[in-house]
């Protein structure tokens, strides 16, 4: 088959990763591709771990500062961070090892705002980037890169970075090419433009990424899958969650505050999100359109059965099965999907013109609509914000889906004062657990607190919100937001000392 690598001079610069990994030296900023483990670079991480380990056996520090475009995978976090290789990581991950890192505080964590990456590197917050490690589906003729199934932050680190290393993946479909839209247009205040995006499925770009042939100084040639991890079949509890949620849809065509197709719909990953979409295939609606971050399998079956038109997003997270088929029909979802800047698919300007309806998890939500997405317990990070900030403050409305408990009811999501704060009440709309649903819009908080309690609390909890909140009503310093305070963060102590939030279950001894 025809060589990935079209252009000559670069063709020269192919070497075994290993030799790429010896680029990369102890202390440097390393910023890779790879967003929700897809297109994340798969052999120079894991040559360089082996690197780091030797290093560390002979007694020598090495760590690297690590940027990507968000979550990646085994081959990439799990391999620096098993071997201690991480000093400082953002801004999103989902790995078990550097999750484990981070939360016995060895390993610095940067949990920022997805749309926000690009430009706090501009900006210079992050410090100069050494290196920047990329997959591709292939380097053109004039040295330019095909970026393989994420964007993520890929321009900015070719932009901004001293020295590039690409490595280019004959198991990626060569289809690939022409799906992606690259805007240039980015410029740092006070020199920006207006967007010039008006539909989720505009192309304002060019399709591949511009890089400095010069800064290249290695090209590894790979033949490895994106580890992507199958999904749950859709459960009892998300299917209900996705019922709620498009009943509600329904409800709001209905009422005229919808146009029969909704608006751009950003969704989150995980089981429920998957619930809702496969909710969605069976729900009527139609030439639906989607300006998200991540496509999962649910979507790709949306945009075949033509219930969704088009799909602008920033990476992928397929199961393998839905990552075979999507290489087969590699030809029909280049018409539909356009694979974007993270800068792009998540910009506050794009999702407030656009009118996004934001679909996320969440940890926990308290009486008055203050969500954590982040922290078990107020101070064990679980993955990160992601790009769900994005979309709760810009979106035309933003949704936050969990079941009513967690750890077999033991904790629950509706508790009285959230233990870390990642959205606001201010940036909040709708909740929906399987008990049901809580439309925030336009109430008060002590309104709020009553839907939630009576809406969305598991009943297990609902006497015990309901008594949080009526004494809180009574003696609360202040009562437009009653609260107790010396009580207020008691149900997350009671869950740490006895390992159930219920008073009745585990009486304190
Ligand atoms: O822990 O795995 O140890 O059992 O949190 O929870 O129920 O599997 O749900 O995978 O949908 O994750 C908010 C984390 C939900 C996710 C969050 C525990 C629970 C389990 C996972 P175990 P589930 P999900 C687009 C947008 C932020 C990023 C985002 C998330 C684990 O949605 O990361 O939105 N969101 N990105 O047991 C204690 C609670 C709990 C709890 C759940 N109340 N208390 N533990 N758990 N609720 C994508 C990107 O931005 C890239």
């Amino acid at each position: 088959s025809e060589d990935r690598i079209r252009n000559a001079a670069l063709r020269d610069r192919v070497v075994p990763a290993a030799t790429a990994a010896a680029l990369i030296h102890p202390g440097q900023t390393v910023a890779m591709s790879g967003f929700t483990g897809s297109g994340y670079p798969k052999s120079v991480p894991q040559a360089l771990a082996a690197r780091i380990e030797v290093a560390h056996a002979a007694g020598e520090a090495f760590q690297i500062r690590l940027l990507t475009g968000a979550s990646t995978a085994p081959e990439l976090d799990g391999a620096l961070a098993k071997v201690d290789g991480i000093a400082l990581r953002l801004p999103f991950q989902s790995d078990p090892d550097a999750r484990r890192r981070i939360n016995d505080g060895t390993l610095a964590y940067i949990d920022a705002h997805l749309s926000h990456v690009a430009q706090h590197a501009w900006f210079g917050f992050y410090g100069d980037i050494d290196v920047a490690v990329v997959e591709a589906v292939a380097i053109r003729e004039d040295g330019s890169i095909v970026p393989s199934t994420s964007v993520g932050n890929s321009k900015t680190w070719l932009d901004l970075a001293k020295h590039v290393i690409v490595e280019v993946n004959d198991w990626q479909p060569a289809g690939l090419e022409g799906m992606h839209d690259i805007y240039y247009g980015t410029a740092l205040p006070p020199h920006r433009r207006p967007i010039p995006l008006e539909h989720p499925d505009d192309r304002i770009g060019e399709t591949a990424l511009r890089v400095d042939p010069d800064k290249i100084v290695a090209v590894v040639r790979t033949r490895a899958p994106d580890r992507n991890s199958p999904f749950s079949p859709v459960d009892a509890t998300s299917e209900q969650i996705a019922g709620h949620l498009i009943e509600f849809l329904r409800h709001e065509v209905d009422k005229g505050r919808l146009p029969a197709n909704l608006l751009p719909l950003q969704s989150g990953v995980g089981n429920i999100p998957n619930a809702v979409l496969a909710g969605l295939a069976k729900s009527g609606f139609r030439d639906l359109t989607a300006f998200t971050e991540v496509i999962q399998d649910g979507m790709l079956d949306l945009l075949r059965s033509g219930v969704l038109a088009s799909a602008s997003c920033t990476g992928f997270a397929m199961s393998p099965e839905a990552n075979a088929a999507f290489k087969d029909e590699i030809d029909f979802f280049r018409r539909k999907i356009i694979l974007r800047t993270q800068e792009i698919s998540n910009h506050p300007e794009l999702v407030r013109r656009l009118g996004c309806i934001g679909m996320n998890g969440m940890v926990e939500v308290d009486l008055y609509g203050n969500i954590n997405s982040t922290h078990i317990m107020g101070s064990r990070m679980q993955n990160g914000i992601g790009g769900s900030g994005d979309f709760a403050r810009n979106g035309f409305m933003s949704i936050f889906m969990s079941p009513s408990t967690a750890k077999n009811g033991t904790i629950s999501s509706i508790v009285p004062m959230v233990s870390h704060v990642d959205h606001t009440e201010h940036d909040v709309s709708i909740i929906v657990t399987e008990q049901g649903l809580a439309d925030l819009r336009g109430l008060s908080p002590k309104q709020r607190a009553r839907q939630l309690i009576d809406r969305c609390a598991h009943p297990d909890y609902r006497d015990a919100l309901e008594d949080y909140f009526e004494r809180a009503l009574r003696d609360s310093y202040g009562k437009h937001t009653p609260h107790l305070l010396p009580e207020a963060l008691s149900w997350h102590q009671r869950w740490l000392d006895t390992g159930d939030m219920r008073p009745a279950a585990n009486p304190p001894t």
